[in-house]
């Protein structure tokens, strides 16, 4: 068993929903159970400003499932949600990020972990130090430390 974190995000469609029940569907998946999970934060979009704001949250997985076997089951969840990949770093109804994989450093086509950029994102650094501010991500260091260096964005909790 392996612990990975799933960063959640969702600006269109009843964002809180949309986040919330793909914690349901998390739990649900092969050889995996959910573990901790983080408050919901709201944050204005990085990347194109004519979208809405976002909800995003991560979520612990316990999980047997491979790196890749994990990503294909990310991404049936996503399309399930009616995700329509569109323009890079626009509005969405649900993204599902790999953020962390235990401590594996993977490069490959298809799947970056650590998930890249995870360290200059507020909004992914706020709600996993909730969870786990002592975790250490690969080659980056602790989370607390990390969501103290990463630039200012408003990310506001709220629930
Ligand atoms: N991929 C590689 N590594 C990973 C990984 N660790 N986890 C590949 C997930 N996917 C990974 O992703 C494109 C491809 O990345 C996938 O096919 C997979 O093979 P995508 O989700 O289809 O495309 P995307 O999400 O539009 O692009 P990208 O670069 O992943 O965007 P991000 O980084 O997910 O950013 N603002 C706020 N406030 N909150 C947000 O959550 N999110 C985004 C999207 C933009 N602005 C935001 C937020
Ligand atoms: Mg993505």
């Amino acid at each position: 068993m392996i612990t990975a974190y799933i960063g959640l995000g969702s600006n269109l469609d009843h964002p809180r929903q949309q986040v919330l029940r793909a914690m349901d569907e998390l739990d649900c998946l092969p050889e995996s159970w959910l573990g901790e999970i983080s408050s919901l934060y709201a944050s204005p979009p990085m990347g194109p400003q004519d979208q809405p704001d976002y909800v995003n949250a991560v979520a612990q997985l316990h999980t047997g499932l491979s790196p890749l076997e994990l990503l294909d089951a990310l991404q049936a969840i996503e399309t399930a949600h009616g995700r329509v990949r569109e323009e890079r770093w626009g509005a969405r109804t649900l993204d599902l990020d790999l953020l962390l994989y235990g401590d594996e450093i993977i490069d490959q086509e298809r799947l970056v972990v650590p998930h890249p950029g995870m360290a200059q994102r507020r909004f992914v650094l706020r709600p996993l130090a909730e969870i786990d501010g002592e975790l250490r991500v690969p080659t980056l260091g602790r989370v607390q430390d990390l969501l103290e260096a990463c630039p200012q964005q408003t990310v506001r909790r709220i629930q």
